[in-house]
């Protein structure tokens, strides 16, 4: 019932922020639009921040009548949620020759991971072969750094898919986009299209499917709309599926790690829970059933939100950590773990952050999760994972200024998590916990840990929770939550966000270079040509662009603007005041928080033009 209030709460604040109505920035699409709720949410204190945070998730499960876009909860949603399940049912059920590929690029590839390791570690549990196989752009490297190029290239997205479904009679291919948008995806789909007898594709995104985008992809005959508007015309023939709610803007505009992750988890695994119950207890897959739990998925943001002051109280600390150049840690255990390395290896596209900035570490190391490639350690220390190498290479030089977040449940090995926040409690007093566990069960030596710890997020869900893969999946859910608000809070502390706008993201991919320019426009009123240059004068470090930068393609300006520090603050600068780029530079060193660094400008601006 709870859900159900607060969402009312949220549609009547909502009603005077209306971003459905058509003239609010018409030119965007969902995802990439700014979110009313969130505007001041970079001068808001962390317990705000978390609110504002709440009230964008709590868009997802909006249900309104006569609505302009599709919702979570919609009629067509759950429709096509159902035979998607079905489709997995058969696949469960016929194994032989069959398979399921889940794709994505970033966070979304990070979550076909997430989720076809799961699936396939429950099949296994139960003797039955796995089925499912994930592609991510970039290939494994890019599971916990950030590889953001590799999603501009639909060619290598078509070949990955092909070799991994190699002699398959029958693929179930699932493409996950949240902006409508990763060319790497639209290859795979546009391969699936073309290869109709053996491929049923699935697209999941974020978008109303009109929004999709529609710039020429270099090399090819089709854009992601193109192959949206085949997709629409073959799921009238369930030959293909689209599942693609709205959710309402990002907190962050364009973060679509945040609610688009979250939902693209929420409708996978309501896909494959049907289809596993259908197949071993059978279950019959029903529209209700499939609502019933998308609804419990709503239950999990009220419990998670509801320790708003525990988790604005890490908020701070790892805002403190950021502030200071010091660095935020998760220590985590088991699966719950990989959540903590993805949102770290988020931090730097979104934020312009190092990667010491934020690190997780978990277990095992990469033995642990059953990814494909095993040559993870071999990268360098930027990949090492393993609670040993967090032992080797942060905690000689952990101090107090560094945020320590424990990640673990009653069912991890709780001896283990005691002894590693012993030897953390040695070097730093500022460890945090977030612990979850049923009613009922508690770990004998959480009182240890909780003393350790400065605070402990301690969850308790109700045992009533059905069966074994619906509790593990609200509890990763939850630690999503939790650990997206702390990172992101900590980075609008730190001064990474202006408004509600990620002003120190990286330019590493089309999708992210074409962010950058429109922001540019949005904060210094210059038109878009203007914009597009101080851009590429930032990318390559000149004031004067040259013949050769211009004719160079968008491939080469992204893969320049991966070695440039702050290009988007220094950009800005530039426009603003006409300062040549090193003096731009300078200015920005002076004043090392961005944010304040952009307000001066815009400030000093605005003074300029009124005594005009
Ligand atoms: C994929 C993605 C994001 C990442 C960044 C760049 O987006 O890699 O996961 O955070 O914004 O794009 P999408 O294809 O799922 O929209």
């Amino acid at each position: 019932m709870a859900t159900v209030a607060k969402t009312e709460g949220i549609k009547a604040f909502s009603a005077t922020h209306d971003w459905e109505s058509a003239d609010y920035e018409p030119t965007l699409p969902v995802s990439e639009m700014s979110n009313p709720l969130t505007r001041n949410i970079d001068r808001a204190p962390a317990s705000s921040i978390v609110k504002m945070l709440q009230a964008c998730d709590a868009q997802m499960f909006q249900e309104k009548s006569g609505a302009a876009y599709e919702r979570l909860l919609s009629d067509q949603v759950a429709k096509s949620l159902m035979e998607v399940a079905k489709r997995v049912q058969l696949i469960l059920k016929n194994p032989q020759d069959s398979l399921i590929v889940l794709s994505g690029c970033g966070t979304s590839g990070r979550l076909a991971f997430f989720i076809t390791s799961g699936f396939n570690r429950e099949l296994r549990r139960l003797n039955h072969s796995a089925v499912c196989s994930y592609i991510i752009a970039g290939g494994d490297r890019a599971l916990f750094s950030s590889q953001e190029a590799p999603e501009d290239d639909p060619i290598s997205g078509a070949l990955s898919l092909k070799k991994v479904s190699e002699g398959k009679k029958r693929v179930l291919f699932i493409g996950i986009s949240c902006g409508l948008s990763a060319p790497f995806v639209a290859g795979q789909l546009d391969f699936c299209l073309q290869h109709p007898d053996v491929y049923t594709p699935v697209l999941v995104g974020f978008n109303p499917a009109h929004q999709a985008r529609n710039e020429p992809i270099p090399g090819c005959t089709f854009t992601f709309h193109s192959v949206v508007t085949k997709m629409r015309e073959l799921a009238k023939m369930q030959k293909a599926f689209l599942i693609n709610p709205v959710l309402g803007p990002e907190a962050i505009s364009g973060s679509s790690r945040m609610k688009g992750g979250s939902a693209t988890k929420i409708l996978l695994e309501v896909v494959f829970y049907a289809a596993h119950a259908a197949n071993f207890s059978r279950t019959p897959i029903t529209y209700n059933g499939i609502l019933q739990h998308m609804r419990s998925y709503g239950k999990v943001l009220d419990i998670t939100y509801s320790q708003t002051e525990g988790i604005a109280a890490v908020m701070e600390a790892a805002g403190r950590s950021l502030q200071c150049g010091r660095g935020l840690c998760y220590l985590s255990w088991g699966f719950l773990g990989l959540l903590g390395l993805i949102d770290a290896s988020e931090c730097k596209p979104t934020f312009g952050a190092d990667y010491k900035d934020i690190q997780g570490f978990v277990g095992g190391g990469c033995k642990e999760l059953g990814n494909k490639e095993d040559d993870l350690n071999l990268m360098g220390a930027e990949s090492g994972i393993a609670h040993i190498d967090f032992l080797h290479n942060v905690l000689p030089c952990l101090t107090d200024k560094d945020t320590v977040l424990l990640l673990y449940s009653h069912s991890d090995d709780v001896d283990e998590v005691a002894n590693l926040a012993r030897r953390v409690r040695e070097k730093t007093s500022n460890m945090h916990a977030v612990y979850h566990q049923t009613d009922g069960d508690t770990a004998a030596q959480q009182g240890e840990i909780n003393k350790l710890c400065s605070s402990t997020l301690n969850f308790i869900w109700p045992q009533a929770t059905p069966a074994s893969m619906g509790l593990q999946h609200m509890w990763e859910l939850s630690t999503k939550l939790v650990l997206n608000a702390v990172s992101t809070g900590a980075h609008i502390l730190k001064g990474k966000v202006y408004q509600n706008y990620m002003i120190d993201l990286q330019v590493t991919n089309s999708k992210l270079y074409c962010r950058a320019a429109r922001l540019l426009q949005r904060l210094s009123g210059h038109p878009k040509s203007l914009c597009e240059e101080a851009l590429l004068k930032a990318i390559y470090q000149v004031d004067k662009l040259t013949e050769d930068i211009m004719t160079c393609n968008l491939t080469t300006h992204t893969h320049t603007a991966r070695k440039v520090k702050k290009v988007v603050p220094l950009a800005l600068v530039c426009l603003l005041t006409g300062y040549s780029i090193k003096e731009a530079q300078s200015h920005l060193e002076q004043k090392p928080i961005v944010r304040e660094a952009v307000e001066a400008c815009l400030q000093e601006q605005t003074l300029f033009s009124g005594s005009l």
